[in-house]
């Protein structure tokens, strides 16, 4: 049912938040769980970026979703039982969605968080709030919170502070302050001297509030569940005069307990201004002592000292208790709130197995890490791609030559022109109008026995014939009796009378730079017994650059045995072609795009179809 003007939170408000303040909602969430709610007090997000979307937060110990819309009409249509909002937004953009707010009445209170909200538009929000009967709290304010019904944003401060301050169910004391952190300060001492917080509001520190400490107190005088009151106010303003004009007047009748914070400021020669924009006292009257002293002998109980203040509760709290005014209840235990993974875990309360483990980079320092080198440092030392393909696929500094022979290696394999199967898959795709990594994939998809990724087949052959002590010749006998191809040799089209020139330069380069190639040489004896057989039967690219690379593995000195035979079985040799290819195939893409080449059908002549023929199992 419909809630009383004086009661605008109870256990069954719900909110609509706008800003994405994961973070608060889920302390709303939690504070609802822990009030035993049935149901969250935050029904849905409001953020205008961003697309319509859905958020998923925790409540208790299983998840919850809550929708994100993008405009305030929207979220208050689909939520029809929601009737305050929590307005995250910025200062700068505060103004204009609290105005729009205003125009839907089903709203009929919002709290304003943001800081530094210009004054003049505070005014304006305040006239419009006014002329439209919506309760705003703030701007500048944590909001406040109505123990066991609903928090507003962080108030009331971590879950540990609610629980230990029994803000999980209803005390009987209304207050009203102007400051968040003394909230939290007050929400504890009320849990230890009375039954607790039965409603407290921190109306912002500004000059211009958009509700006041009447205005609340009002609220909490009307209402029968609040049976004691509680003023904080501080030094600057008149807002507390109001106060005591009602008590005078007898229009709030029930004991209020006040304090003005400030009394030291006449320890100083000069004004001094508190933290918040209001607290500066720009006459006599405004001082907290002499605010103190006109609510003394308006009847409020005020203490000679804040240091008293929690006495003169406890006293007010049990003359109310001995008067049968309030009959102090049994305490309910609160549902236990998981601890947040993150927290506990930055506590050192838990444990958990890493889901993956990862040795070769590190980014979450200040400065991003190749294997413990400091990326200013990869480039204070020059060690080029070369050096850094060999911290982030070997985690360590190969010597100059073996990093110059990687480089080598991605600037031979970088491309051998369009007609190769990767290069056609990548233009294919390309001309159907695919992206850029749609149409690199294709190509990369390619790669394989064939083409271009024979190399770890090939090292680890080579290295086989090596080691078994065959000769060349007995080994390509021992491939043929197989029945298998030896990778690394033969070529579509280069040849013993084509030669492939890129296979002389990485030979030329290891003759020179390497302290042995013996896997090489015996490569190159297999390409003689191949190639006198057929002259396109070749040491080629993959082959070539495999072998070196075992002669690296063995002989550099970076690298043990078993190490060595690991890299070969887990595919780095052909990771370099990949590499390599990769740079040409991007160039065939931006080449098509470029060229702006429409989509390619193959003529249907070059292909012969033939529906009648007897299938046959291929051979392998
Ligand atoms: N025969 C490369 O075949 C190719 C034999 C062999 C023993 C062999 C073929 C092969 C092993 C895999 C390999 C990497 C398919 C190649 C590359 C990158 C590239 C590409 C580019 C670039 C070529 C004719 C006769 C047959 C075969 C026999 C063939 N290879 N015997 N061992 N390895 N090699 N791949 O020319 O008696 O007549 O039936 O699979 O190393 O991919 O530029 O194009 O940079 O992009 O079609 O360089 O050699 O020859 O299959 O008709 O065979 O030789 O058994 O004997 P072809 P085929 P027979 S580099």
């Amino acid at each position: 049912g419909k809630r009383p003007d004086f009661r605008p939170f109870d256990e069954n408000t719900r909110c609509l938040v706008f800003g994405l303040q994961p973070r608060a909602i889920q302390g709303m969430l939690d504070f609802d769980y822990s009030c035993g709610r049935k149901t969250p007090s935050v029904a849905a997000m409001i953020y205008p970026f961003g697309g319509h979307h859905i958020q998923k937060f925790y409540w208790g110990t299983k998840e919850t979703l809550l929708p994100v819309y993008t405009s305030v009409e929207e979220a208050i249509a689909k939520h029809p039982d929601a009737d305050c909002v929590v307005n995250f937004a910025s200062s700068r953009s505060v103004f204009d969605s609290v105005m729009e707010i205003l125009d839907f009445p089903q709203i009929k209170s919002i709290a304003i968080i943001a800081e530094g909200v210009p004054e003049r538009f505070a005014r304006e929000i305040l006239v419009k709030a006014e002329k439209k009967g919506t309760l705003i709290i703030g701007p500048a304010t944590v909001g406040g919170i109505k123990p066991g019904c609903f928090r507003i944003g962080n108030s009331g401060g971590m879950m540990d502070n609610i629980l230990s301050s029994k803000l999980y169910r209803s005390g009987s004391v209304g207050y009203v302050s102007k400051s968040g952190g003394m909230s939290n300060e007050l929400n504890n001492i009320l849990s230890i001297v009375t039954d607790g917080t039965y409603e407290g509001i921190a109306i912002g520190g500004d000059r211009y509030p958009g509700s006041t400490f009447i205005d609340h107190l009002l609220r909490y005088e009307a209402d029968p569940n609040c049976k004691l009151l509680m003023l904080l106010g501080e030094v600057g303003g008149v807002e507390e005069y109001r106060v005591i004009d009602a008590v005078k007047k007898g229009i709030i009748k029930k004991p209020i307990v006040a304090w003005s914070i400030g009394t030291c400021a006449k320890m100083f020669s000069t004004e001094v201004q508190f933290g918040h924009a209001g607290s500066m006292a720009n006459s006599d009257s405004e001082t907290a002592d002499a605010k103190n002293t006109a609510m003394r002998n308006a009847g409020f109980i005020v203490p000679e000292t804040f240091e008293e203040l929690p006495d003169v509760l406890r006293a007010a709290y049990e003359d109310l208790v001995a008067k049968g005014q309030i009959t102090p209840k049994s305490e309910p235990q609160p549902p236990t709130i998981p601890m947040d993974y993150k927290w506990a875990q930055e506590l050192g309360m838990i444990r958990k197995p890493a889901a993956f483990i990862s040795t070769i980079s590190d980014e979450r320092g200040q400065e991003l890490l190749y294997n413990g080198m400091k990326i200013s440092d990869v480039f204070k030392e020059e060690i080029g791609i070369g050096g850094v393909m060999s911290l982030l696929w070997f985690k360590r500094r190969l010597p100059d030559y073996a990093c110059k022979f990687l480089e080598i290696a991605l600037q031979l394999t970088a491309d051998h022109g369009p007609a190769v199967s990767g290069a056609m898959n990548t233009i294919v795709t390309a001309r159907a109008g695919k992206d850029l990594i749609s149409a690199l994939c294709s190509g990369l998809l390619t790669i394989g026995d064939r083409f271009g990724g024979a190399l770890d087949g090939a090292a680890t052959e080579f290295t086989r014939g090596v080691e078994s002590g065959l000769s060349p010749r007995e080994f390509v006998d021992s491939m043929r009796k197989a029945n298998r191809l030896i990778p690394g040799i033969g070529h579509k089209i280069k040849s013993k009378t084509n030669p492939d020139l890129r296979v002389e330069l990485v030979k030329d380069f290891v003759i020179k730079n390497f302290p042995s190639h013996a896997t090489m040489d015996y490569a190159l004896g297999v390409e003689n017994v191949t190639s006198s057989k057929k002259d396109s039967l070749i040491l080629n690219v993959d082959g070539c650059i495999a072998a070196a690379f075992c002669d690296l593995l063995k002989c550099s000195g970076a690298f043990n045995e078993e190490e060595a035979r690991d890299y070969m079985k887990i595919g780095t040799l052909n990771g370099l072609f990949v590499l390599g290819r990769t740079i040409g195939f991007i160039g065939h893409f931006l080449d098509q795009k470029r060229l702006r080449q429409p989509l390619y059908r193959h003529p249907a002549d070059d292909i012969f179809i033939d529906l009648n023929r007897v299938e046959v199992a291929p051979k392998n």
